[in-house]
């Protein structure tokens, strides 16, 4: 049965202007209609606009930990929804059910952290130069902020991007992907539920090339979060510069795991199985780069066939599938580009390669786990993101070369480390040129107590998550206050 998803506009559940719909599909098996969307017009997004900048007035003077409650209200009933709203991120995203129940507990722990920085948000208070008069910060809200989110985390983004700005006393369009918008109204309506005032959260439904960007730009927004790809992130950062207005992008990656020849062998091809092919390999932080040392280049690539070969497709509902589809039609073909890419340049083909369709996966979009080895580091498939379940093996004699591979691209959000050795791994550390570092573990699994966010080509320089150093420092803004109480004239610099 598939579920009607409507425009959420100042509190309530509203049809687009002209009533044109779209559709969004199961990608294991695209027979399945998951939600019909209203299609949202430029009029839509301009009362959603105009519905949240009239509820900012009155979010921003309520005290955050009253704001905080309702985001702890919220956790709870995601808590109770838990499985059911797992199971639709399972069916219109296509990772397999324990993810899409790991994307869901991703938001309820959102909720709870971000509830607890209602009773923080702290600022910082400094001693004056001149007596009588004292100075502090306060953390304000921004305003009415465009969140634009991605369709591989489809719960768990929009919740980082909604209980942050909301947290620091903004109001909110959202604009989810347009492959997952079940998923996002699954959301609000818990935000809904858990008593959130109207006109504070709203949600808009379109491509992000003529929705996206046309909220994103609106006149009326204050700052803008983007999730997405990196052409579309930097399109943003090229307009809303010129506008100058913030905006927090979160883009690419090229992630990669260095793999020493002291390291735990077995741990190490469970970490790339896992970083690698987990979400079928459609995580920002996916391992899609392995630089293995060379005295067990060979060995490795062996162990790693063999296991990868054993990984089963399938729907992601079904208890046996290891791997679950990609998202959709566009990036099943972009993928296969870039296999077929890999072998042009002369990359080994070690497995995989094929679109997936023996029995009912021929009505969805799966592809084999891919393993090319002999990459060199100047190849695309070693430097370009991909987006799909296809890992590039590189070979390394040494810690130095392998972190100037890792480095060697534009991207720099994730990248890991497997050796027994101490004194390699905190070089590693120290050197690695990413947002995110791991030692013996895999590229993914970051927590939302902490922030993330990429450098370089990866993102804007604002991280996600965690709270003071993290994600408040972009959904929030400082002010300074000087308080002189002295009664007098007092000059700063010049009194002594
Ligand atoms: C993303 O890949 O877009 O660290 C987000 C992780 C998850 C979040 C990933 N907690 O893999």
């Amino acid at each position: 049965m598939s579920i009607h998803v409507r425009n959420f506009i100042a509190g309530s559940w509203v049809e687009s202007r002209d009533g044109r719909t779209f559709v969004s599909l199961n990608p294991a098996d695209t027979r399945k209609t998951i939600a019909t969307v209203s299609l949202s017009q430029k009029e839509d997004v301009d009362r959603a606009v105009f519905a949240a900048r009239q509820a900012f007035h009155g979010w921003r003077l309520t005290p955050a930990p009253r704001r905080g409650e309702i985001l702890y209200r919220a956790g709870e009933l995601l808590i109770g929804k838990k499985n059911r709203l797992g199971e639709l991120v399972t069916s219109e995203m296509g990772k397999v059910l324990p993810e899409g129940l790991g994307d869901v507990q991703e938001a309820i722990d959102m909720a709870f952290f971000m509830a607890g920085e209602g009773r923080r948000l702290y600022g910082e208070t400094a001693p004056s130069e001149l007596p009588d008069k004292d100075c502090k910060t306060v953390r304000e809200p921004i305003g009415v902020m465009a969140l634009v989110t991605p369709w591989n985390f489809p719960i768990a983004i929009p919740a980082w991007k909604i209980f942050a700005a909301l947290i620091c006393g903004n109001t909110v369009v959202l604009k989810p992907s347009s492959l997952t918008p079940a998923c996002a109204a699954a959301l609000v309506e818990v935000m809904e539920e858990a008593g959130l005032p109207a006109g504070v959260l709203n949600m808009v439904c379109g491509p992000g090339e003529e929705i996206g960007e046309y909220l994103a730009t609106h006149a009326d927004i204050d700052a803008v979060s983007f999730t997405g790809s990196c052409d579309a992130g930097e399109r943003l950062e090229g307009l809303l510069g010129g506008m100058h207005r913030p905006v927090a992008a979160e883009m690419g990656g090229k992630n990669a795991i260095i793999i020493m020849d002291d390291a735990d062998l077995s741990l190490a091809l469970e970490g790339v199985l896992w970083g690698g092919f987990g979400t079928s390999g459609q995580r920002c932080t996916a391992a899609s780069r392995i630089v293995v040392h060379e005295n067990i280049y060979e060995p490795f690539i062996e162990k790693l066939r063999v296991a990868s070969q054993k990984l089963r497709l399938g729907g992601g509902l079904r208890n046996e599938t290891h791997v679950g589809p990609v998202v959709s039609e566009q990036q099943l073909k972009k993928i296969m580009e870039y296999i077929e890419i890999g072998i042009v340049e002369g990359a080994q083909l070690v497995t995989g390669g094929n679109r997936f369709t023996d029995g009912d996966c021929a009505y969805g979009y799966f592809i084999e786990p891919t393993i090319f080895a002999g990459v060199e580091p100047g190849m695309r498939i070693a430097r370009e993101e991909i987006f799909g379940p296809v890992v590039s093996i590189l070979k390394s004699s040494c810690l130095d070369e392998a972190i100037s591979i890792v480095n060697g691209v534009p991207f720099g959000l994730s990248a890991s480390i497997y050796s027994r050795n101490v004194n390699v791994t905190a070089r590693a550390e120290r050197d690695l040129q990413t947002g995110l570092v791991y030692i013996n573990a895999s590229t993914i699994g970051a927590e939302i107590q902490l922030p993330f966010g990429g450098w370089k080509h990866s993102g804007s320089g604002h991280p996600e998550a965690g709270g003071k150093g993290g994600a408040l420092d972009f959904y929030s803004r400082i002010k300074v206050i000087y308080r002189d109480f002295s009664g007098k004239l007092q000059k700063a610099q010049i009194d002594k």
